[in-house]
């Protein structure tokens, strides 16, 4: 089934200059990027990107984080691009997270892990309107 997902390279990885080292991961599995944009995402963007996680310990410097610094936003698209985009990416936390995925090869820690990928159709939707859109 053809989708589009949302996927950002987040604050740490642009720092470290992995922009290229991710992106090429993502064409390499046949999905075509359909958008890109490189900026700040702003506070109300992440606050909306962020909601399920309201209230939570790291809700607060998950925020701060995302806003730190320029990310690329992108918008994915192919055959089951939310899962295929999940599996690529790997475990939440870096340590947990097999290799050969971003996060497992990449990664450093929980909140610096690299990139942020939709968990389902749902989110994928509401993510792209929240960054680009409708
Ligand atoms: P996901 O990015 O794999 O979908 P979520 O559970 O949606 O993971 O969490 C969103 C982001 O919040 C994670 O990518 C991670 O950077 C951060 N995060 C999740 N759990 C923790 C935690 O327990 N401590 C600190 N940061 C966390
Ligand atoms: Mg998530």
């Amino acid at each position: 089934m053809d989708q589009s997902t949302y996927v950002m390279v987040k604050p740490d990885a642009v720092k470290r200059g992995l922009i290229g080292e991710v992106v090429s991961r993502f064409e390499a599995t046949g999905l075509k990027i359909e958008r890109m944009e490189f900026g700040f995402v702003e506070r109300a963007q992440a606050e909306a990107n962020y909601a399920e996680h309201v209230g939570k310990s790291f809700y607060d410097g998950l925020i701060e984080y995302i806003t730190s610094g320029p990310v690329l936003k992108m918008i994915v698209s192919g055959p089951d691009a939310v899962m295929v985009c999940r599996k690529l990416m790997g475990a939440t936390d870096p340590r947990e997270a097999a290799p050969g995925t971003i996060r497992g090869d990449l990664g450093l820690t929980l909140d610096a892990n690299v990139v942020h990928g939709s968990d389902s159709e749902q989110s994928a939707k509401r993510e792209i309107e929240i960054f680009f859109g409708k």
